[in-house]
């Protein structure tokens, strides 16, 4: 093998600045993963494809001012990372919340490059969002910030450029006013942001699809291993927002018991099947706490998280058949993983990105449990995102059922993908360097096709 990736990866950490762990995290695995198959086309070395897949194209930052409800301006920071357009325009949700940094939208932006690659549909990678936190803030504080924002982003995204949506703290009401700001800047009413509501161009079934599409390949998943169906199966969730919400939603579809989710404060716990009507009630308001769940419903339990037993999140010590983490990076961390499988856990699939630790995949791994990586597993949401880009393009608007038909397809020929990939380089049941593999290899085989 010519190319050093461990020396790569070395250059990378010398390069990047320390706080840069996140980044560095998601790109020490693909790297890692895809050492077999480096020898396989000469032209990557000469490309130098493994340097140019984990540098951006480019990171754009800038300032939001903005005038809150005291008639006092305030600052914030906006960014987008424009990762990698080999496949199709720059593709990639918008985040809001106070963690926000390049750190962080670098390996989300990184990570949407593999993901949108799997998709089989025409979509680059791109990342954004502030560190705004649209929490506790007015519905007018949020659009006035939004406006600000896009006075910005406007100049670098286009229907057929970047086409960013929405991610955490970013649903529908921030993209309708993103999407105002855009229209009223530039007269155009084109498809530049997705996860519009269905009024102005929004695909039937993107707030769903998310969670439906985790739940479609996990069960794949376990067909294609001759495994149980997630039918009757205590299924444990985290978070409470999107991505949660819809894989609740579709696991009492198929007739799975979802008996856990969570927010930032805290774990609510209802062995009976979380009261989704209930929840959706509580969290209308995302200043309200899960504790109040546990006022209107007896047998329920919360643990906050100050409560937590040392090194853990109690709601990964809840016996389950399948586990979905669905909040954010790095929640499911290595004594969690111990006790999922101490408590028979058989199935794991990432509906957030990156939400499980490098050393809690590892127990997943070594002790056969199945596990779907974000990049396979959460890739629902960005491909009915394409689906909305290509219905906008079309001026066509299709049924529910279209949508979730192709959503479905998609979730399965993902899942195949990974599958085959694995068998044809002898993986087992590492989904994890399978995805990258899949991944890599079509976005790597373009590159060289067009050159620099
Ligand atoms: P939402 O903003 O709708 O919900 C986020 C949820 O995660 C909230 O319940 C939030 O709780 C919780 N959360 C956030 N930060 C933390 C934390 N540090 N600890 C514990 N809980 C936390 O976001 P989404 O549901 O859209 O996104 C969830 C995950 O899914 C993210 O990783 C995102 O990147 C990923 N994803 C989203 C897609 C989409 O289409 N929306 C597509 C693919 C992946 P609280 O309210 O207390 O902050
Ligand atoms: O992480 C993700 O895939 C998303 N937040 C959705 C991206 C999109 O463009 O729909």
């Amino acid at each position: 093998m010519n190319i050093n990736i461990d020396q790569t990866i070395q250059e990378l950490k010398q390069s990047n600045c320390a706080s840069d762990t996140n980044f560095f995290q998601a790109v020490t695995e693909v790297l890692e993963s895809i050492k077999p198959i480096l020898d396989e086309n000469g032209d990557y070395e000469t490309h130098s494809i493994v340097k140019r897949i984990v540098t951006p194209d480019r990171v754009i930052k800038f300032k939001v001012a903005w005038v809150d409800d005291d008639n006092k301006v305030q600052i914030n920071r906006g960014y987008r990372v424009q990762f990698d357009n080999t496949l199709g325009p720059y593709k990639g949700g918008l985040r809001f919340h106070p963690s926000v940094n390049e750190d962080i939208l670098s390996f989300l932006a990184f990570e949407q490059i593999f993901k949108n690659a799997l998709t089989g549909l025409s979509i680059g990678g791109a990342k954004g969002g502030s560190d705004f936190d649209p929490k506790g803030k007015s519905d007018m504080e949020v659009m006035r910030f939004c406006k600000s924002f896009m006075v910005e982003l406007h100049r670098y995204i286009g229907a057929r450029t970047d086409v960013p949506a929405g991610d955490i703290g970013v649903g529908a009401r921030e993209i309708g006013y993103l999407y105002g700001a855009y229209k009223n800047m530039t007269s155009l009413y084109e498809g530049v942001l997705t996860g519009k509501q269905i009024s102005f161009g929004g695909s039937n079934i993107r707030p769903e699809a998310t969670g439906y599409g985790t739940v479609y390949f996990t069960q794949k998943l376990l067909e294609i291993n001759d495994m149980p169906s997630l039918q009757d199966k205590v299924c444990l969730v985290s978070g409470c927002g999107n991505v949660a919400t819809y894989t609740i939603e579709k696991l009492y579809h198929i007739g799975a018991v979802p008996v856990s989710c969570s927010d930032s404060r805290g774990v609510l716990h209802d062995k009976d099947g979380i009261d989704l009507e209930l929840l959706k009630t509580i969290k209308k308001d995302r200043k309200n706490s899960l504790k109040l769940y546990t006022d209107r419903k007896k047998g329920a339990t919360y643990t906050a998280v100050e409560d937590f037993k040392p090194e853990q999140n109690d709601l990964w010590d809840i016996p389950c058949f399948a586990a979905f983490p669905c909040a954010t990076q790095n929640e499911l961390k290595k004594q969690d993983a111990k006790n999922l499988q101490k408590n028979g856990c058989q199935v794991v699939a990432e509906g957030a990105n990156m939400p499980c630790t490098p050393d809690a995949i590892d127990i997943f791994l070594g002790h056969d449990i199945l596990f779907g990586p974000a990049k396979a597993a959460n890739a629902g949401g960005v491909a009915v995102s394409e689906f909305e880009m290509s219905q906008n393009a079309a001026m066509q608007t299709w049924s529910r059922e279209v949508v979730d038909k192709k959503l479905k397809e998609t979730m399965n020929n993902i899942c195949k993908q990974l599958h085959s990939t694995a068998k044809k380089y002898d993986l087992g049941q590492n989904y994890v360097q399978a995805a990258n593999i899949a991944g890599f290899k079509k976005i790597a085989d373009a590159m060289v096709a067009l050159g620099v």
